[in-house]
């Protein structure tokens, strides 16, 4: 895993998979530090507010879903029209701003040194900055829980695979077969696996959180099944992690 050589600056595109994040889209785009990025992508995913006016008002790359594919089926697009343009890193910040997008910098510096494929921003440092970000309970003990788990059979020991503030290298991101993964929040974890499964280096800094309503929408009951979505991923990398839903 080369530094970016002979690279001064490497290309970044971020990319934000928005579903009506209107009230906090311009908020997250303001925070991201604009001298190190060349292209913001947004893809709409069937939004009923004004989350495509604000995008096109900021002058962001939009692409527009016609009905609502979910939350991974979102970044399948983003992935793909972010590597159509030849990018070194790819960078996704959900538009909630839930992150602190002006981490940026941080973010994506291992892997410009070499160091990691994969960043990870964390939002589980410690369980009392978690709750003083608003984290509730009944995420955040799942999440644990669920992170345990994902740690022993991956072999890793990352504090939690749940965040929406990401770095990929665009050359793992390649290898990565994110088109057959699913169109649900399980999508995340399905990447992670796989990048497992590929031997990618994948790293974390921590960042603080912040929860308000338009930051989080995922019911009760949605993170159940998200919750289970993820033991069934982690099942079928056990018996069989040559799979072609990790790798191409
Ligand atoms: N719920 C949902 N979100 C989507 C979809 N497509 C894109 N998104 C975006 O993905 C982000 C996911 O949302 P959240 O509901 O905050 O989920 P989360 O951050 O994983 O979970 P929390 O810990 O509850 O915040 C938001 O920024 C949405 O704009 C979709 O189809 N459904
Ligand atoms: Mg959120």
């Amino acid at each position: 895993m080369p530094e970016l050589k002979g690279k001064k600056k490497p290309k970044v595109v971020v990319i934000m998979p928005a579903y009506n994040a209107a009230k906090t889209l311009e908020k997250t785009y303001n925070d991201i530090p604009k001298d190190l990025v060349n292209e913001v992508i947004l893809v709409d995913d069937g939004s009923s507010d004004k989350t495509v006016r604000i995008a096109k008002k900021l002058k962001l790359k939009v692409f527009l879903h016609s009905s609502n594919l979910g939350y991974g089926g979102n970044q399948k697009t983003c992935y793909w029209e972010a590597l159509k343009r030849k990018p070194d890193i790819v960078v996704m910040i959900h538009p909630d701003y839930q992150y602190d997008a002006t981490l940026t910098r941080e973010l994506i510096y291992p892997i410009t040194k070499g160091r990691a494929d994969i960043m990870l921003g964390s939002r589980i440092r410690s369980r009392q900055e978690a709750f003083d970000g608003g984290m509730p309970s009944w995420k955040y003990f799942p999440n644990r829980f669920l992170t345990i788990l994902e740690n022993v059979v991956l072999g890793l020991t990352l504090s939690e695979y749940h965040t929406g503030f990401r770095a990929y290298s665009a050359k793992a991101l390649e290898k990565i077969p994110f088109m057959r993964m699913s169109n649900s929040f399980v999508f995340d974890q399905e990447i992670l696996i796989s990048a497992v499964a590929n031997n990618f280096k994948v790293g974390e800094i921590p960042v603080p959180v912040r929860y308000f309503p338009e930051a989080s929408s995922a019911s009760f009951w949605n993170s159940v099944k998200y919750g289970l979505g993820i033991i069934w991923t982690l099942f079928l990398y056990v018996f069989n992690k040559e799979g072609r839903l990790f790798k191409k």
